[in-house]
């Protein structure tokens, strides 16, 4: 990186995804008010001192004139950031139709939709074309940006066209890729008609990563079997030129949630929730309404567990946190109302008016709720439809007896991090899916099902809460240790140095 006054020059990274990492408000003409929200990604770079970070991504927001545009640019340079400006048509088709009705669902194994299965269909083709349309404009904006020695690190499946638009603006740009779903098996990613154009173009990164050695072995093994290229243990060889693909497993900034459950605020809603949940166990679910995330599954093991364990109908509650996400879209709205209509029914076959106390956590989106449901108040199975703050998320955390995550398919899944790192007070179980990246990691200390398997997770559940205090504490401290060891600075750090080392390695070659 070189020297300026005695002082180590930091390297420039430039961070390309989707979304910029504020939420951006028009005020006026030209004002906007900006608000950084600090996700898992934002909160890794944050860590890495060896990088000065920059944000490359849209900002959420259509922006049709230019002194909005402008404005508007001016304000994010403030924050690092660098905006792509995207017209609502445009997200029409590349945001909604392409990244989320095609490339989430079939990365996560549930298919191409129906409609879409001829790549002869005029959506499929105009929703692709957006999506390179979309990945051009971003490797525009990275190219009017890219000095020299920069790292351009591209996340995610929006993302897929980026690496070889960026290569043929700039050979020589350092190019990173990162995946942060599942990348399903080579048999579910050759139904998908642009099969071959995303992989070459992935290829065209100098490293790409994955959160788990799965997920790398089938994109190696589609590149094999669909592009016809060689697989190598570094990665993909094509006419000599290897991509090097690995595993990089994601982490969380543990430290931040520990030093919360320290805080005032975190310790007075801990206080809450203890005289709220008072006599009772506390199972806890922390998802985005999402179809991956299993949550009717995971209630209809609630349920099986509640009959078949009278004993414990009382003396249980189930929170789920269930953030909605994607609410125009027709299947998320069939599932918000499956989830609400599955909650009705066990609460009112297990609520009890004098058993259950009336919290506020008690919160159901009433155009969802069947009567009886509504007119019961008391209930086992509180879901709440929107986001918390970080602190009750933390307070919830720590309260909590077992976490439960029944994902049907989940890159990673950071809920049972941030669980397992508010709990070394108590010391609950996690119940994780076997279908979670995190079953990877944590699977030494957490009780692994199949959420398809409503029986075996409702034994785990009963095995769950009869579990021994020692049997707790080792698998706990299994757990403990890899969240607050493998932390998401550690996954950025690692990421980026070996991009460098990968490029300084195939430089070394070509010479030889
Ligand atoms: C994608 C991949 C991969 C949730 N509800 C509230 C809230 N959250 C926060 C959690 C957690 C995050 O949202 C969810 O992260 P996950 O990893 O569980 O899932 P995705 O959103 O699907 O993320 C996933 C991840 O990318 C990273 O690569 O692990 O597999 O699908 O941080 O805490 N936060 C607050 N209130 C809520 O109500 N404050």
């Amino acid at each position: 990186c070189g020297k300026q006054d005695g002082k180590p020059l930091r390297q420039r990274l430039l961070v390309v995804a989707n979304r910029l990492p504020v939420s951006a408000i028009r005020k006026g003409e030209d004002s906007w008010a900006l608000e950084f929200s600090a996700g898992g990604l934002v909160t890794a770079l944050l860590g890495v001192k060896e990088f000065e970070a920059r944000w490359i991504g849209w900002a959420g927001v259509n922006v049709p004139d230019e002194v909005g545009q402008r404005a508007l640019t001016k304000a994010l340079a403030e924050k690092r950031c660098i905006p792509v400006f995207l017209d609502e048509e445009i997200v029409q088709q590349y945001y909604n139709g392409y990244c989320n009705n095609i490339l989430w669902p079939l990365f996560h194994y549930l298919g191409l939709p129906q409609e879409d299965r001829l790549a002869t269909t005029r959506s499929f083709q105009s929703q692709f074309a957006a999506y390179m349309k979309v990945n051009q404009m971003f490797a525009d904006v990275v190219g009017k940006h890219y000095e020299e020695g920069d790292v351009v690190w591209c996340h995610d499946y929006h993302l897929m066209f980026l690496p070889e638009c960026l290569k043929k603006h700039n050979s020589e740009m350092k190019v990173g890729w990162f995946l942060h779903t599942p990348f399903p098996s080579s048999e579910i990613h050759r139904t998908l008609p642009s099969r071959t154009e995303l992989l070459r173009s992935v290829l065209a990164a100098d490293l790409v990563g994955f959160h788990t050695y799965d997920y790398a072995r089938h994109f190696v093994s589609a590149c094999t079997r669909i592009l016809g290229l060689e697989g190598t243990p570094e990665g993909v060889e094509d006419q000599g030129k290897l991509t090097r693909v690995a595993a990089f497993p994601i982490g969380i900034d543990s430290d931040r949630f520990i030093r919360a459950l320290e805080s005032p605020q975190v310790q007075d809603h801990i206080k809450e929730l203890k005289e709220t949940f008072a006599d009772r166990k506390v199972m806890l679910g922390v998802d985005r309404l999402d179809m991956i995330k299993g949550i009717p599954q995971k209630l209809l093991a609630f349920e099986k567990f509640l009959e078949e364990n009278p004993d414990w109908r009382e003396k249980v509650v189930l929170p789920q946190i269930a953030v909605p996400t994607r609410t125009d879209v027709p299947e998320y709205q069939k599932l918000t109302s499956q989830v609400h209509e599955i909650v009705g029914r066990i609460n009112g076959r297990f609520g009890s008016l004098t058993t259950v106390p009336i919290h506020h956590l008690c919160v159901v989106a009433p155009k969802f709720v069947n009567e009886a449901a509504e007119t019961d108040v008391m209930r086992s199975t509180i879901c709440l439809d929107r986001s918390l703050d970080f602190h009750k998320l933390c307070a919830l955390y720590a309260v909590t007896d077992v976490a439960l995550v029944t994902s049907l398919r989940d890159g990673m899944n950071l809920v049972s991090y941030e669980f397992v790192a508010c709990q070394d007070a108590k010391k609950g179980v996690l119940i994780l899916s076997e279908f979670a990246g995190a079953a990877q990691s944590l699977g030494a200390g957490a009780i692994l099902v199949n959420p398809w398997n409503i029986t075996d997770v409702a034994s785990a559940i009963a095995q769950a809460l009869n579990m021994s205090p020692e049997e707790r504490e080792k698998r706990h401290r299994l757990n403990f240790k890899h969240v607050t060891t493998h932390t998401a600075q550690e996954w950025a750090e690692t990421f980026v140095s070996e991009l460098n080392d990968t490029v300084v390695e195939a430089q070394l070659r070509t010479k030889q």
